[in-house]
């Protein structure tokens, strides 16, 4: 009888070494990452999962759990606290909101799990996060209105009053709010642009759509109109509407859209989006790049911004075959 219970001793003692380690890496020695993404509300997330699946592979070294959380910032909180029960190396968020963190992230601080901010920015203490990359919302809005600028003066009209439809993203999310606030200074810094108004289609197509036909009910008839849309896809969306009946995108009305995918340089090309701020949604080495330097006990920069561009008439064509998303 003892002979067969320290037996059973043994055999839970060995089980237990090759199951739980406590510092929570895997028994194969993999880094486990958990990753609560936004969901898949356009193409740029939807590029920005891949970057991340193709980057953190086993092969690599990684195990990531993914989950998509459907926009829902509640989603958000709860994955993370999966994440901390599970005692995951790494944390990595892309961001709903920018509000909102506080509690959840004090408590991966106190659990000493490391925090990495991908794509959007939030707002909480310096502290309860290690590092940051992604794309600097506010420089894209306000470079979208310096490109406006310079577009209206080359078509001769930059002494006529303008009115802007301005398509906002995710409402409270910092990709919305960076953009905004560059797209309403630039408005403010212009005499003869206005805002003639202002709605969210939470970055995605359908929603899109169905707010463009909305203004087109009440605005079809007004003349110099210019979309801005806060990213590609909703402005997919707003062409679709505008087609619908009869008006030409990127003519009747000129279209500013956001993030720049292969399909939106190649709707420049076609003259239906006059242009196309950048944003990358390829940060998975980038993240990379942060696990590494902590891995090897070194400090990451704390922000890192990607380098970002435009896209018009002028250089689409030439960027759209080595475009990688
Ligand atoms: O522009 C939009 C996506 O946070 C930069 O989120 C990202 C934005 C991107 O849904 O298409």
């Amino acid at each position: 009888m003892k002979k067969i219970l320290s037996l059973t001793l043994v055999l839970m003692l060995a089980f237990c070494f090759v199951a739980c380690s406590g510092d929570g890496t895997t028994d194969d020695g993999l880094i486990r990452i958990g990753f609560a993404q936004v969901g898949a509300e356009s193409d740029w997330r939807v590029a920005n999962t891949n970057s991340m699946k193709e980057t953190f592979t086993e092969a690599a070294g990684y195990d990531l759990q993914l989950v998509d959380c459907q926009e829902k910032h509640e989603n958000q909180i709860s994955a993370v606290s999966d994440f901390i029960a599970q005692e995951v190396d790494y944390i990595i968020i892309a961001a709903v909101q920018e509000d909102g963190w506080d509690q959840v992230l004090g408590e991966a601080k106190a659990a000493d799990i490391p925090v990495i901010l991908m794509d959007r920015t939030i707002n909480t203490s310096d502290d309860n996060w290690v590092a940051w990359t992604g794309g600097n919302f506010l420089q894209e809005g306000k470079d979208a209105m310096t490109w406006l600028n310079g577009f209206l003066e080359e078509e001769g009209i930059a002494d006529q009053p303008m009115q802007i439809l301005h398509m906002q993203g995710q409402m409270g999310s910092s990709a919305q709010l960076g953009r905004t606030k560059g797209i309403e200074e630039g408005v403010a810094a212009n005499a003869n642009l206005s805002i003639l108004a202002q709605q969210s289609g939470a970055f995605n197509k359908e929603k899109g759509k169905e707010v463009m036909e909305s203004w087109l009910a009440t605005y079809a008839g007004e003349d110099n109109l210019i979309l801005i849309a806060e990213n590609d896809d909703m402005a997919y969306g707003a062409i679709e509407a505008m087609e619908a009946i009869g008006i030409a995108p990127g003519k009747d009305i000129y279209i500013v859209s956001f993030d720049s995918s292969k399909l939106a340089l190649q709707t420049v090309i076609d003259g239906k989006i006059n242009c196309t701020v950048e944003c990358n949604p390829l940060l998975a080495p980038a993240v990379k790049v942060i696990i590494d330097t902590l891995e090897a006990g070194g400090t990451p920069n704390k922000q890192e911004y990607v380098v970002e561009e435009f896209f018009d008439i002028k250089n689409a064509e030439e960027r759209l075959e080595t475009r990688q998303f």
